[in-house]
């Protein structure tokens, strides 16, 4: 069952892997200014071999919409740029404090605290540049930039980010029960993956009936993503993760295996991944990427 379901999505990593490794590179080439230590330490941690699950959601939202891969392009880059900087910032001793990192040495262990941290900064700004550069009529531009400032601001990824640090701190900010950790993935997690949807269902010119089912569909895989990082967190080695594992329990963190028990966190992501395939019934056809990528997540490995 497993090759089977890998095996689908193979394909569509072999038709728009490349290019997405390819756009990924020329847009960090940098002109004149950009210091090469700073360029190389951009490039080190954004073209490290991770999946790209939010490059392949935008490419797929597009064609589920009938758009181009090329359009989408720019919006497949933006969301891993913001991707590949709020993990160098994460890495970072003052929060995660982690020295690996898709299989290599974290950004900071590299290139240090300061590099690592402008790094970052780099990575965040650009991505805006890209899709204002390059998305076209400039009035999709000016939305996709707008939806991507919200997703990776203050009430989401950030705001996510913010309050995951204060309830490590423990006492009234500590996780209270299912709801709240649901709040803090739904910003932490959740939105850069429905923004990645979004912006590639805007590219495609998508009516708002698509974008509310990209919606409903990315809601349910990012919880569902959530779900299923923390069951790998107990269960997965380093060597697949390329990460440190089983650093949940050793912090004490609140997470769904920990919540609900291995069983019925493993049920509660089947049961999120049904929703979310059923979510693609209004596109009829062209969703054949995105189901591969819910049926991925529920059996990934790393
Ligand atoms: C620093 C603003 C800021 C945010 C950090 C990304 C993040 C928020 C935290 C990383 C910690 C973590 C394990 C989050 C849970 C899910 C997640 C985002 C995992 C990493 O994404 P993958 O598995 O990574 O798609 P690759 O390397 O494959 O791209």
């Amino acid at each position: 069952m497993v090759e089977t379901l890998t095996a689908s999505l193979t394909t569509f990593v072999d038709r728009i892997g490349p290019p997405i490794e390819l756009a990924l590179s020329k847009t960090t080439e940098l002109a004149r200014g950009c210091p090469d230590r700073l360029r190389e330490a951009m490039r080190y941690s954004l073209l490290a071999p991770g999946k790209r699950m939010r490059p392949m959601l935008a490419l797929m939202a597009a064609e589920a919409c009938g758009g181009a891969i090329a359009a989408a392009m720019p919006a497949a880059c933006a969301v891993e740029m913001i991707h590949a900087y709020s993990l160098i910032h994460d890495d970072l001793p003052a929060m995660d404090d982690d020295d690996l990192r898709r299989g290599r040495p974290t950004c900071h262990k590299v290139y240090g605290e300061a590099m690592a941290i402008l790094a970052g900064d780099g990575l965040l700004s650009l991505a805006f540049h890209v899709l204002a550069e390059n998305i076209r009529p400039q009035s999709v531009a000016a939305a996709c930039c707008a939806a991507l400032a919200e997703a990776s601001g203050p009430c989401q990824l950030v705001g996510g980010q913010a309050d995951d640090v204060l309830a490590e701190q423990g006492g009234a900010n500590a996780i209270q029960g299912r709801e709240h950790l649901e709040f803090i993935h739904a910003r932490k997690t959740g939105a850069m993956i429905r923004v990645s949807l979004k912006l590639g269902g805007m590219t495609a010119g998508a009516s708002p009936e698509q974008l509310k089912a990209l919606d409903e569909y990315g809601r349910r895989l990012g919880l569902a993503f959530q779900v299923t990082d923390d069951l790998l967190d107990v269960r997965s080695t380093e060597e697949n993760m390329g990460k440190r594992v089983g650093k949940d329990a050793q912090k004490g963190k609140i997470t769904f295996p920990g919540l609900l028990g291995v069983d019925q966190s493993t049920a509660y992501a089947t049961q999120l991944i049904d929703e979310a395939r059923a979510a693609l019934e209004p596109f009829g056809s062209n969703v054949a990427g995105l189901t591969a990528l819910a049926n991925y997540v529920l059996e990934r490995n790393r």
